[in-house]
This record gives C-alpha cells, structure tokens and sequence, in this order.
C-alpha cells in the first residue's frame, strides 16, 4: 500500500491526499514534517512534504507524484483526454505553483512561526503574486473547473495553493487574492464542495487552527 508522508498543515501534501481520495488508492499517511536531516534527504533531495513510498521507493514533488499516479491508476483519469488540452493543465498548475503559492510562502515564518515580517519580502512578494495572479487569469477557464470541463489535478494544485497563498496575503497585507480574478471565489466555493476536497480541507482547517500563532 502507498504510504503518504507529511502533515496536514502542507497544502501540498493535502493536494496529493485529494488526488488518491480521487483516484480511491488505498494509501496510509505517516506524519511528517519537513526536515533536513540525512534520512529524510536520502527520500525526498529537498527535505520537503510530501513524499510517497511504494514498496521501499519513494517519490517527492507533488505534480510528479500526480503523474505516477496517473501512469500506475490510469482512471478516473485526472487530466483532460486531449494533449494539448493536458499540457494546458499542467501549465495552469505550473503558474500556480511557481508564481502564486511561491511568492507567498515568503511570508511563511510569520504566517505559520510567528516571526517578524521581513521587509524584503513585504516589497517583494505582492507585486510577484500580483504578476502570478494575473498570469492565472489568464490562462484560468472556470468553465467549469481551471483546465475546462473536467475536474484535473489543475483543481487540486488551485485549490490548496491559491488558498495558501490567501492565508499569507490576507495575514501580511490584509488582502484577499480570491477577489483579484473574477469567478476565482466562487470556483473555489464550488471545489470546496467536492467530497475529497472537504474531507481534507476540514482536515487541514483544524491542523492550522490548532498550529497557527493567534
Ligand atoms: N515543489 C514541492 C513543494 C513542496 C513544499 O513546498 N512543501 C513544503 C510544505 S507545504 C515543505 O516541505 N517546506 C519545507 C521546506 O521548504 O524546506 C512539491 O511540489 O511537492
């Protein structure tokens, strides 16, 4: 059985436990925090949540994990039938890695330890995410998931990486993200609906509540 390493506090971790809720593979979640200690590199190279460990191999990095997991468990296919179409997908989940979830996570040691606010990534990180922000929408379908009109791992990256990133813009600049493309509110009200995607969000809402500095 697949073992799922990290912690519900990881958006990232979170968007692969929805992709095998998706796909109904059986995993088992092991707790695990990020870490730079050498057992934990010989598994995952950077040290980060999650990985998955299949029969004593592992696998970090979460849009590989979801290609390996479409290889091995073909349906429900989580990506649009068509190439082009598939390769548009991924380069929605891409930007929203990259130029949404990125930027923000420069806040994290305030937003998640309580640290100070470092004032070069207060000067920094906004206008990154706004450029981030409006790259996505332009690329953004709503139509009416992020990729069309099938649910992908788009959805999912969209999901938990949009909202970690509002945790952070809302904390540091008390500003909601969701309200800068029209309809990303109501896409992500819409997601949150979707059975794996509640049951790991509300999982994940009571670990940051019970973590979050007040
Ligand atoms: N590119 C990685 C990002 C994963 C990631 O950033 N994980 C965070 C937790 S949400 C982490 O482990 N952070 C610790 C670190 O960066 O050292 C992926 O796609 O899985």
């Amino acid at each position: 059985m697949i073992k799922l390493h990290g912690v519900a506090l990881s958006n990232y971790y979170n968007s692969v436990k929805v992709a095998l809720l998706e796909k109904d593979i059986p995993f088992e979640e092991v707790a695990q925090f990020p870490s730079q200690e050498p057992e934990v590199l010989s598994v995952s190279p950077m040290g980060k949540v999650p990985w998955i460990e299949m029969d004593g191999k592992c696998l970090s990095e979460t849009n590989v994990i979801f290609d390996f997991l479409e290889e091995i468990h073909p349906e429900p296919s989580l990506y649009p039938a068509d190439v082009f179409e598939r390769a548009k997908a991924k380069e929605i989940a891409r930007i929203v890695e990259n130029y949404v979830d990125l930027p923000a996570r420069r806040h994290i040691g305030t937003v998640y330890f309580g640290g100070p606010v470092d004032d070069v990534a207060f000067k920094e990180a906004r206008p990154a995410l706004e450029q981030g922000l409006k790259a996505l929408s332009g690329v953004a379908k709503f139509a009416p998931y992020i990729a069309g009109d099938t649910f992908t791992y788009a959805d999912i990256d969209a999901y938990f990486q949009i909202g970690f990133a509002n945790l952070h813009s809302t904390k540091i600049y008390d500003w909601d993200i969701t309200e800068s493309i029209p309809g990303l509110g109501d896409y992500l009200a819409m997601l949150r609906e979707r059975p794996s995607v509640a049951a790991v969000d509300g999982v994940m809402q009571e670990a940051l509540a019970n973590f979050l500095p007040k």
